[in-house]
């Protein structure tokens, strides 16, 4: 019924034409004759934008004429990519674009190829973030994403002698045509001060206001049927924060000191997503968004309602982990100093209406705050913490060592966050057990049923249709269209398994994947690559739990064999890379570092060259992803168990037809069940056995005794031999997998080569893979994003679809 919409409502090409060459003269200001690319994609982005607004004016006025309940999703980042051809999609218009614009002799890729990534995110939690704002529109949930309009996203990463480089991320410098500017909406927010007592109340006067103003993007959902709004706050210098006296006295730079506070704020994304850095700008960034948010969502309830205490009937606020998690006292502030709310209602009306998603048990990545930080920048804030605080150690009555949520000079904003939430979950079954049991075991059991599990979720518009169009439309042309939005239906394909012609099919379409990114590979960076060998990728943020050290150990490891056996029937491998390393996380940049000098010697081996190959294309985002991801065969999901929260990658993957080499940690154990045990090359220690084996003195040492491979791999490390100029360049990481190795890389060393050996002898018979690899893609209809957010809808914020 939605696609059947979208296509009466779609232009006809000459409709599109017209409005696209009326943008460009006048929005652009040029002729077809003048326009360069960028002018076109402008022309073409405001064109496609002008679709957008129907269903959104649309959207917008039912939900304010049904009264409807909204969900705000309150998040640091979101990773969105380009816009350009996703909207194209949702709105039923890549067809005529791609028409029009070959009319003018213009190829779509060359035209999209221009379009900066909105890259506003590190890694997972951004892509959910992005994915579920999709999927809330399609699934018509009345939503609004609220995050920040950074003027510099994710750093760009370049590799000099195989280090990584950080440069800044510019994707502001030119325009930007999917934003819609608001200055109508701006909100103070306030930092620092005072608090004075009047009559038993407290008058917080900030020390200064910063002003949150909002941009805005339409979000259309699949079909054009419902669109919601990504509202991005950018912090604006305010007439009041201009200090004119200082001025004209001739104190240039002191007159504009606290406007350049002001445009700190939204300056720059943290490049951490495991440790906070810079801490006070940071702090002050996170209430910067929720502040301005919360104000935003109390000014829209209030337009239409006088019962502050029914709140939670009209509105959930999704925290996307603790990084807006002073929401909660944020919300009670409001409502209390402002509204004239009694405490103790402000704190279940907030509790009512907030729900926490945990993404991390890694302690590094749970936010903690010094009592001292929290004090200077929000002091009324941490008075109400501790008022919470007091409550919270009631409840747990004679507890000789109740849980805090201000202990050893510290605010432990998980602790928080999950006394102020309704329900708090984990994003895949395993973790959310782990998030009960391991990080919030007292929680639990004074709010028994507020943990629950919304396993994570991936949008196929995206990740298969605009990603992979070979292999979307062979499933279209084989079980019908409609699928985008019923991932299910894809089991419809599972009897295709045994169907020779489907099969060769498949291979085709992964054929046709794989050149679209060589293409792309040899264009962009000069690396050439064979098509018929298998690619095994693996792609993500680099850090010591997702274990890239082991895979790139391995590539050495399976190098030194094929050099001693040249003759053998070796399956030839692209090992493919891609991720960057938190600039500040030594250890994750000198693995990237050894992955490139691992490339340098095996790439330039002629005795091995045709049989391995070892690629890491810098600055890997969501575009790159879009072009690797349906090119690869072998997906490598291979963190320590029990440390990845749940991937998503892994699900991507999976959706496109790669296999996946993994432990049994975050979701790979449900994508696992889902596409069956035989499809699925298992290895590892389970989360159980890594804490008994860490608890083992000597592991590392033992493990390594063991496993004669590993130690000639180490020596050939050691001997300098991938970097011939500096041989104690990989001391220190030497140094940790003879000794500590928390991670577990020798630990598992072995029992991965193994499940690699069976990948190749899997790749040899390519039946075999192929069948593999299509029961993957019909079992993966679990893993849409859509699903996500009906558990969401009906778990958590107990909200229906307007469609
Ligand atoms: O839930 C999205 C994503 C998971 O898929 C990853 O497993 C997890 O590592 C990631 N978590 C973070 C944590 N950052 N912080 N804080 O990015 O979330």
């Amino acid at each position: 019924l939605r696609e059947t919409t979208a296509a009466e409502s779609a232009p006809t090409p000459a409709q599109f034409r017209q409005a696209m060459l009326r943008h460009l003269q006048y929005t652009v200001g040029k002729s077809p004759q003048q326009a360069s690319l960028f002018d076109w994609r402008m022309a073409l982005s405001h064109t496609v934008r002008d679709y957008a607004v129907d269903p959104w004016f649309s959207a917008t006025r039912r939900t304010w004429d049904e009264d409807r309940k909204r969900v705000y999703y309150l998040s640091m980042e979101f990773l969105i990519g380009r816009l350009l051809e996703d909207q194209a999609i949702n709105l039923g218009l890549r067809d005529v674009m791609v028409q029009v614009l070959a009319e003018f002799g213009l190829s779509f890729d060359e035209v999209a190829e221009g379009e900066p990534d909105a890259a506003l995110g590190n890694g997972g939690l951004g892509r959910l973030a992005a994915c579920y704002l999709e999927s809330m529109a399609t699934m018509g949930c009345p939503a609004y994403g609220y995050g920040l309009r950074y003027e510099h996203g994710l750093f760009r990463q370049h590799f000099e002698n195989g280090r990584q480089i950080e440069t800044p991320e510019n994707w502001l410098a030119t325009d930007n045509p999917w934003d819609f500017t608001r200055p109508e909406a701006a909100y103070p927010v306030g930092f620092g001060g005072e608090l004075h007592d009047h009559d038993g109340a407290s008058i917080w006067s900030p020390r200064s206001k910063v002003l949150a103003s909002a941009h805005d993007t339409p979000v259309v959902g699949y079909g054009g049927q419902w669109a919601n709004t990504l509202r991005l706050w950018a912090a604006m210098p305010s007439a009041d924060l201009f200090n004119l006296d200082r001025f004209n006295a001739g104190d240039f730079a002191a007159a504009s000191e606290p406007e350049a506070l002001a445009r700190s704020l939204s300056r720059v994304l943290y490049p951490n997503d495991t440790t906070e850095g810079g801490k006070e700008l940071r702090l002050s960034q996170e209430y910067f968004l929720t502040s301005a948010s919360v104000q935003d969502i109390l000014r829209r309830y209030l337009a239409a309602h006088d019962d502050l205490l029914k709140l939670p009937e009209f509105v959930a606020i999704q925290m996307n982990d603790t990084h807006p998690a002073i929401a909660g006292p944020e919300l009670i502030r409001l409502l209390v100093d402002e509204h004239a709310v009694d405490f103790d209602t402000a704190v279940e009306t907030a509790t009512s209406v907030l729900g926490y998603t945990n993404h991390t048990l890694l302690p590094e990545a749970l936010e903690r705050w010094s009592v001292g930080l929290m004090r200077k920048v929000l002091p009324r804030h941490l008075q109400i913490i501790e008022t919470l605080d007091t409550q919270f150690i009631a409840l747990q009555g004679q507890a000789p060592n109740p849980v805090r949520l201000i202990s050893n000079d510290q605010v432990s904003m998980g602790d928080l966050a999950f006394t102020t939430s309704h329900k708090v979950n984990g994003v895949s079954a395993l973790h959310t057990e782990l998030v009960s049991q391991e990080l919030f075991p007292v929680h639990n059991e004074l709010h028994p049923g507020r943990i629950v599990n919304i396993t994570n979720g991936v949008t196929p518009r995206r990740w298969l249709k605009l990603a992979n169009p070979s292999l979307a439309a062979l499933i279209t042309d084989t079980i019908g269209a409609g699928w985008e939005s019923d991932l299910e239906r894809l089991r419809e394909l599972e009897p295709y398994a045994e169907d020779p012609a489907f099969r060769d099919a498949f291979g085709r379409s992964k054929r046709q994947a794989k050149e679209h990114f060589t293409g792309w590979l040899a264009a962009e960076h000069g690396i050439e690559l064979p098509a018929e060998a298998l690619y095994d990728a693996q792609v993500k943020r680099l850090h010591e739990y997702k274990r890239q050290l082991l895979n790139i150990l391995w590539t050495i490891a399976h190098w030194q064999r094929i050099k001693r056996d040249p003759q053998a029937n070796w399956v030839p491998r692209v090992k493919i890379f891609g991720g960057k390393a938190a600039p500040s996380y030594h250890m994750a940049k000198l693995i990237i570092q050894l992955i490139n000098d691992v490339a340098e010697v095996v790439n330039n081996d002629p005795e091995t060259r045709h049989l391995l190959r070892v690629v890491y294309p810098p600055n890997y985002g969501v575009s790159m992803a879009e072009k690797l991801i349906p090119a690869a065969d072998l997906s490598e999901q291979i963190s320590t168990a029990g440390m990845e929260a749940s991937g998503t990658g892994n699900m991507k993957f999976a959706l496109n037809g790669a296999l996946t080499i993994g432990t049994l940690d975050g979701a790979n154990v449900e994508i696992r069940e889902h596409v069956g045990a035989e499809n699925f090359f298992l290895f590892g220690l389970t989360t159980e056995q890594v804490g008994e084996r860490r608890a083992q003195q000597g592991h590392s040492r033992a493990a390594l005794e063991a496993s004669q491979t590993l130690r000639d791999v180490l020596q050939a490390i050691a001997e300098g031999t991938f970097s011939p100029e500096d041989h104690h360049r990989y001391d220190g990481l030497l140094e940790t997998m003879w000794n500590s190795d928390w991670f577990l890389v020798a630990s598992d060393f072995e029992d991965y080569d193994r499940a690699q050996g069976e990948v190749a002898d899997c790749y040899s018979d390519p039946e075999k893979w192929q069948r593999m690899a299509i029961l993957n893609i019909a079992r993966m209809g679990y893993f849409s994003s859509d699903r996500s957010i009906r558990e969401y809808m009906s778990q958590i914020w107990d909200v229906e679809s307007a469609l």
